[in-house]
């Protein structure tokens, strides 16, 4: 539709050609309105009984809600309307009519179980506040990728059908490739980091990671969405400054650009872009001030693993994103580095938001020898990562990187209850479809 105008542009005085959903018919006896919904907003339209064409008003007073009209006429001020303007039509032309049963009320006005809702997405997204969450998650990711090449970094795509798992063996998708074996990806992680012996040295990854993950909970999907990030030169400390930065400009953009539908979610006031150094802990200090809390039935004692109520519990007395470094290295993957004076430490760091972990990252061991040796005591065979391995005998620089989730960065930064909601058709343990 060549001539259409979005409504929020309608101006007095304007002929124009609205075009989008019916939101509602109010009927008041002489006078109708049909008020009709696009992308941008909403308008107002004037139904005079005895003053308008017949057929016209029928026309829109009998359309059902939901459907999809265009409607062509002037744009008259009217300070009663709801945007301060209506039209006053000359046409209207019914597109597409809607069921007057529909499995879900777009208006709102009627709560929807969330199961409901992913059952029917493309009406779920006629609400405001919905809609609000993925023009968030789209600036986000447009100003993550603004970052990454403010930092110099070029974004690149790795497949995702893979031969061999990363991110341990439970939680691979297998899948038949012309009668091979094969499985989704968990992750870029050996991708993104030979690409930081290529000629490109450092890059960014956008893409979906897949994890077989049993479990059902609040912040897991079984196809989610990674971004990632690797480069050559440098350690763990200058990839954690990155991963700071490339986070405080996802709230930048949306700070910056999404104001209304931060108004639409209650957002507006409260939503601060975070200031200052992000704490940086390390794994010892993290597990002493989780025992401090009093919060855990059984005392953490070094090389467990931090329970989601540890997590919560130091979330909570630390209060903003921070850092959790130097790990035991036998609870991180082998390509993860050791710091060179103590083998029993990594260089692996989390970053974590107080509600949940946003990131794993670290140093990458780009010795060959130690590489190999990281894969046979992590149970993997070298010789089934050798596409991989043999790049680090031709000159591997020493290199660090992560991987930041996506929807839980849209889902903490929002406070969404549920990650689901931060996804438009999430793969969990019940859903494959739509
Ligand atoms: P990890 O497995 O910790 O590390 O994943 C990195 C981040 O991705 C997000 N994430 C998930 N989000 C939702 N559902 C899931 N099932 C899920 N799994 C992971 C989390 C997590 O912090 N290769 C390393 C990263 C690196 O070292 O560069 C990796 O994949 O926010």
């Amino acid at each position: 539709m060549q001539n259409r105008t979005y409504t929020a542009d309608a101006e007095p005085g304007d002929s124009v050609t609205v075009a989008g959903w019916v939101h509602e018919v109010r009927d008041l006896g002489g006078i109708a309105f049909l008020i009709l919904r696009d992308k941008s907003g909403k308008i107002q339209i004037k139904l005079e009984k005895d003053e308008m064409d017949e057929e016209l008003v029928e026309t829109g007073l009998d359309v059902a809600r939901e459907s999809v009209v265009s409607v062509s006429g002037d744009v008259k001020e009217e300070p009663r309307a709801p945007t301060g303007v209506e039209v006053v039509p000359e046409d209207i032309d019914v597109m597409a009519e809607a069921d007057t049963q529909l499995p879900l009320d777009p208006s709102g006005k009627v709560d929807a179980e969330l199961s409901t809702r992913l059952d029917n997405r493309t009406l779920d997204l006629r609400k405001d506040e919905v809609k609000a969450v993925f023009e968030i998650r789209a600036e986000i990711l447009r100003s993550v990728r603004d970052a990454f090449r403010g930092l110099n970094a070029t974004e690149i795509n790795t497949p995702k059908i893979v031969a061999t798992g990363t991110e341990g063996g439970t939680e691979l998708f297998p899948i038949t490739y012309f009668g091979q074996e094969a499985f989704m990806n968990q992750s870029p992680q050996l991708f993104k980091q030979l690409m930081v012996g290529s000629g490109l040295e450092r890059v960014f990854e956008v893409g979906p990671i897949f994890r077989a993950e049993e479990h059902n909970t609040p912040r897991h999907l079984n196809e989610a969405t990674s971004i990632d990030f690797e480069s050559a030169f440098f350690d763990h400390t200058e990839a954690m400054d990155a991963c700071e930065h490339v986070v405080k400009a996802a709230y930048e953009g949306v700070a910056e650009n999404c104001q209304r539908e931060l108004e639409t979610l209650g957002l507006a006031e409260e939503f601060e872009v975070p200031e200052g150094e992000f704490p940086r802990l390390t794994y010892e200090e993290a597990i002493e001030r989780i025992n401090a809390t009093g919060e855990l039935d059984e005392q953490l004692v070094w090389g467990d693993d931090l329970p989601t109520e540890g997590e919560r519990a130091l979330g909570e007395d630390v209060g903003e994103h921070y850092f959790i470094t130097d790990w035991p290295s036998e609870i991180k993957p082998f390509y993860i580095k050791d710091h060179d004076d103590d083998e029993t430490l990594s260089t692996g760091f989390d970053m974590m938001h107080p509600r949940m972990e946003l990131v794993s990252g670290g140093q990458r061991e780009h010795r060959f020898e130690h590489l190999v040796a990281g894969f046979e005591q992590q149970g993997l065979d070298p010789d089934q990562f050798e596409y991989y391995t043999k790049m680090f005998k031709y000159g591997m620089p020493p290199h660090a990187g992560w991987g930041l989730g996506g929807e839980r960065l849209v889902m903490t930064m929002l406070g969404l209850d549920n990650i689901r909601e931060a996804v438009l058709f999430p793969r969990d343990r019940q859903r494959l479809s739509p």
